[in-house]
């Protein structure tokens, strides 16, 4: 399905994260990636997880140095001369955002959320768009705190709704070439993000028993997702956010 198609995934931190399972979706349908990382740490796990890879490029890319973005295109381009898809799965708010109330937000923690975690998606479409010569498809993750309240959520919630809001803007700016921009909102995982967020224990357990599947999701069904959004078969979706969440956010009371 992926065959000769070139993929960058951004936000693999380890085999749990959900950037790796749309990886594994792809590549089990041949697509060819690329992998950005951010700081020294995740570059070697990142390297030893992708070590048995053919043609695959690992490369820095912290999304608050505009400099190590443009490198980070500039490698791709290099080396493959062109670009298929992009798999944008990176997320950041400070710990202390994350807790609490949401009025108490500071504003360096509001911009720090809303820099990586939105701003970053326009951000890296302005580079990859140039090199989806024969169109493209971009997917990002999203999560239902963007539209309801959820308890801690908070700032990254406004931040999903932005990220939300771009994506319809982006599929408007880049549909003229061809290139698609989709969200998914995924449903609660327990991923190394997750870890640390208070009562998430409890927040699965809800989930399991509201939503209509009566379960969690596994990241390999938002992989599969990812995985149909960047082919062919999607060809005709762009601006959506796509739920994969076991059908928790339509059940009202
Ligand atoms: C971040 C974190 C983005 C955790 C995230 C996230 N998107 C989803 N989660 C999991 C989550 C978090 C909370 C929650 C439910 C799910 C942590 C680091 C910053 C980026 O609230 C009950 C808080």
């Amino acid at each position: 399905m992926l065959k000769d198609k070139i993929g960058l995934v951004l936000g693999v931190a380890n085999k749990r994260s959900i950037a790796w399972a749309c990886a594994e979706a792809c590549m089990s349908q041949g697509a060819n990636l690329a992998f950005t990382y951010q700081g020294e740490r995740l570059e070697r796990y990142l390297t030893k997880l992708t070590a048995d890879l053919e043609d695959t490029l690992v490369i820095p890319c912290d999304v608050t140095n505009q400099s190590e973005v443009d490198a980070a295109f500039e490698a791709i381009d290099k080396k493959y001369g062109r670009l298929d898809f992009l798999i944008h799965s990176i997320a950041f708010a400070p710990r202390e955002a994350l807790d609490g109330e949401y009025l108490d937000t500071s504003r360096e923690a509001f911009l720090t959320a809303l820099e990586i975690s939105a701003y970053s998606l326009p951000q890296v479409a302005r580079s990859a768009a140039p090199l989806m010569q024969d169109g493209g498809s971009i997917v990002t993750m999203s999560y239902y705190g963007a539209e309801k309240v959820v308890e801690n959520y908070n700032v990254m919630g406004v931040a999903k709704s932005a990220l939300e809001s771009s994506t319809r803007y982006l599929a408007s700016d880049l549909g003229p070439k061809n290139i698609r921009v989709n969200a998914i909102s995924a449903g609660p995982i327990n991923t190394l993000s997750a870890r640390g967020v208070k009562n998430m224990s409890g927040f699965l357990k809800h989930v399991e028993e509201r939503a209509p599947l009566r379960r969690n999701i596994d990241a390999r069904e938002v992989g599969n997702t990812a995985m149909f959004l960047v082919s062919d078969l999607s060809s005709g979706i762009t601006g959506e956010t796509i739920y994969v969440d076991c059908g928790f956010n339509i059940m009202g009371i």
